[in-house]
């Protein structure tokens, strides 16, 4: 169905990975020849190593928002992204004018914009217009060394799916960074999530946060497949083919991809 329109978020948290996979995601697509862009949302990096079609750069100044409102780093992202939002409009045009059948959309780090704040969600809205999405959820590994951060952090990607109406394929990035007894306690907790909650509880003497931690887990389980969590690294392309079946599987596109 060469009229079908796609669109692919990379969420994640400061560093997980996102503006790394977005170029690895892009050299996939353009060496199956698929005709895929780049819209780049984040105002407050330097260099990246891909060429975006659509740079948010051009319509923000984070200096000038910096220098004009007496912001520091944090503020002056979510000014900028109010900013964007005043120019979405804007930003659409572009979007129709580049108009690829796939639009790859790199993020900022700030996960609030996404998470909590009306405007992440305004923006990621409005650019999906006309357009089939998904987002792919960035889980740091330093984050999950510990049950209570894959908890924590996976309650954070629900919270991202629960606020944007996005749906969502969570991944583990940088997984060749992740030391092989972590991996296999990492896989533990992944295919039998319960382990993540009885972890959390051991060597506590109030059982508050053993409670806590099973409850958490209980309710990842009810909206997560935890076992479909998988990792991946744009650094040895370790599951890149495994994450994009995930996102054919939500397309339909199996066949685009493959004929
Ligand atoms: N080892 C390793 N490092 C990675 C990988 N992906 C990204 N990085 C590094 O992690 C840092 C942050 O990556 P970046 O894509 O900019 O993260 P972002 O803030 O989410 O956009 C950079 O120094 C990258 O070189 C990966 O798959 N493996
Ligand atoms: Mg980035």
């Amino acid at each position: 169905m060469p009229d079908r329109k796609y669109i692919i978020y990379l969420l994640g948290t400061a560093g997980a990975g996102k503006t790394f996979l977005t170029r690895t995601l892009f050299d996939w697509f353009s060496e199956k020849k698929l005709d895929v862009g780049i819209l780049n949302l984040d105002a407050g990096v330097r260099t990246i190593p891909y060429a975006p079609a659509i740079d948010v750069r051009d319509i923000v100044d984070i200096n000038e928002i910096v220098n004009e409102y007496n912001l520091g780093p944090n503020g002056a992202m979510i000014a900028s992204m109010d900013l964007i939002a005043t120019k979405i409009h804007d930003l659409m045009s572009e979007v129709e004018y580049v108009d690829p059948q796939y639009l790859i959309v790199d993020t900022p780090g700030q996960i609030e914009l996404f998470a909590y704040r009306s405007s992440g969600k305004f923006i990621a809205n409005m650019l999906k217009e006309n357009r089939e999405p998904v987002s792919v959820f960035l889980i740091d590994p330093s984050l999950v060394l510990k049950p209570e951060g894959l908890a924590s952090i996976l309650l954070l990607s629900l919270s991202v799916e629960f606020q944007l109406e996005l749906p969502q394929i969570p991944v583990i990035s940088k997984a060749d960074l992740i030391k092989k007894d972590h991996k296999e306690r990492l896989e533990r907790w992944i295919e039998e999530p319960e382990t993540i909650g009885i972890e959390i509880g051991r060597g506590q003497t109030i059982s508050l946060s053993k409670q806590l931690g099973l409850n958490i887990i209980q309710t990842i389980e009810q909206f997560r497949n935890t076992g479909e969590l998988f990792p991946i690294s744009a650094t040895t392309m370790h599951n890149i083919e495994t994450l994009i079946a995930a996102i054919e599987r939500e397309f339909g596109t199996r066949d685009d991809f493959y004929e």
